[in-house]
C-alpha cells in the first residue's frame, strides 16, 4: 500500500529526532515549492509505499509566516493519508494549540506524545486514554531520544491510513459559536471536501486571508460574523482563541496529573 504521512509539531518538540528514527538513512531533502524553506521526505522504515512528509515545524495553522502557509497549503492541498502529530508531553498545554487545529482538517490523525522520559521523571501523569478519547485519534507515548513507542506509533499509522471509518471531531465550541461555524458550514462551496468543512469554516470566520484562494467561490458570511463579534463585544479571532484555550484546559484537567500539587499560599 502506497500512501503519505505528514509529520506534524511544534519547533523543538522532537519532530526531526522522531523522523531521523522513522526512516534512517532513507531520506531526500529539498525546498518546498517557490520557497526556502527546507523540505524534507523519507521512506518509513521496513514500509517502503509509505512516505514521511516532514512538515516545518509551527505553533499553529494560521497564514502569519512562510512554515505556517507551507504546512497547512500541503494539508489541504495534498491531503496525505494520514497526520502523525508530535506533542512535547512536557508542555502538553501549549503543543495541543496546534493538535486542535490540525484535528479540524479530518484527516486520520495519531498523537505521539513525546519526551515522555522527561514526563516520566518529573513523577507527572499523562492519562493517555481520556487523552486519545478527549482528541478523538488514537494517542502513542514515546521518547524519540530514548527510541521507545516508535513500532507503536508506526502500527497506529498503518491502522488509520487503511481504515475506512472518519476521524471523529470530539471539540464543541460553545453553543453560540458551534451554530455561527455551522451556518457557515452549509454556505461553504462544493468543492470543499465534507471532513474539512470545519476547518474551512473556523478560517472564514477569523477573516484569514489566504483561505479563499483554497475555495473555488468564497461565500458572505460578514454578517454571521459580525453578530458573534457583537454578542461576545470581541473580534472573531480573538473568540476562537479563547475557545480553543478554554477547550485545551478542560482536557489537559482531565487527562494530566502533576507530581506536586500546588498549595494556595497561606495568607
Ligand atoms: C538537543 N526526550 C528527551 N529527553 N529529549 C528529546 C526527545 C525525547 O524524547 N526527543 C527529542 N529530544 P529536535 P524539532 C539538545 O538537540 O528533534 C531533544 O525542532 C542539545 N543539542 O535531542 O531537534 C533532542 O525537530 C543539547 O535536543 O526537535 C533535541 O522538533 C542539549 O529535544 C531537542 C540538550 O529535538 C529538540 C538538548 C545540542
Amino acid at each position: 500500500m502506497e500512501f503519505n504521512v505528514a509529520l506534524v509539531g511544534n519547533p523543538n518538540c522532537g519532530k526531526t529526532t522522531l523522523f531521523n528514527a522513522l526512516t534512517g538513512a532513507n531520506q531526500y531533502v529539498g525546498n518546498w515549492p517557490g520557497v526556502t524553506v527546507e523540505k524534507k521526505t523519507g521512506k518509513l522504515k521496513g514500509h517502503d509505499g509509505v512516505t514521511v512528509v516532514d512538515l516545518p515545524g509551527i505553533y499553529s495553522l494560521s497564514p502569519y509566516t512562510l512554515e505556517e502557509v507551507v504546512a497547512r497549503d500541503y494539508l489541504i492541498n495534498e491531503h496525505p493519508q494520514a497526520v502523525l502529530n508530535i506533542v512535547d508531553g512536557s508542555n502538553l498545554e501549549r503543543n495541543l494549540y496546534l493538535t486542535t487545529q490540525a484535528l479540524e482538517l479530518g484527516i486520520p490523525t495519531v498523537m505521539a506524545v513525546n519526551m515522555m522520559d522527561v514526563v516520566e521523571k518529573s513523577g507527572d501523569q499523562i492519562d493517555l486514554d481520556a487523552l486519545s478519547k478527549s482528541m478523538g485519534c488514537p494517542v502513542v507515548a514515546i521518547s524519540a531520544l530514548k527510541n521507545t513507542g516508535i513500532d507503536d506509533v508506526v502500527a497506529k499509522l498503518m491502522e488509520v491510513a487503511q481504515s475506512s471509518a472518519e476521524p471523529q471531531r470530539m471539540h464543541r465550541f460553545a453553543a453560540d459559536v458551534e451554530e455561527s461555524l455551522e451556518q457557515i458550514e452549509a454556505a461553504l462551496p462544493a468543492d470543499v471536501p465534507a471532513h474539512a468543512k470545519r476547518f474551512f469554516a473556523v478560517k472564514l470566520f477569523e477573516r484569514d486571508s489566504k483561505i479563499a484562494s483554497h475555495m473555488g467561490a468564497t461565500p458572505n458570511v460578514e454578517a454571521i460574523i459580525k453578530a458573534s463579534e457583537e454578542a461576545h463585544d470581541d473580534d472573531s479571532e480573538s473568540i476562537i482563541v479563547n475557545e480553543r484555550y478554554s477547550y485545551i484546559t478542560s482536557i489537559i484537567d482531565g487527562c494530566v496529573k502533576h507530581a506536586q500539587n500546588k498549595k494556595e499560599p497561606i495568607s
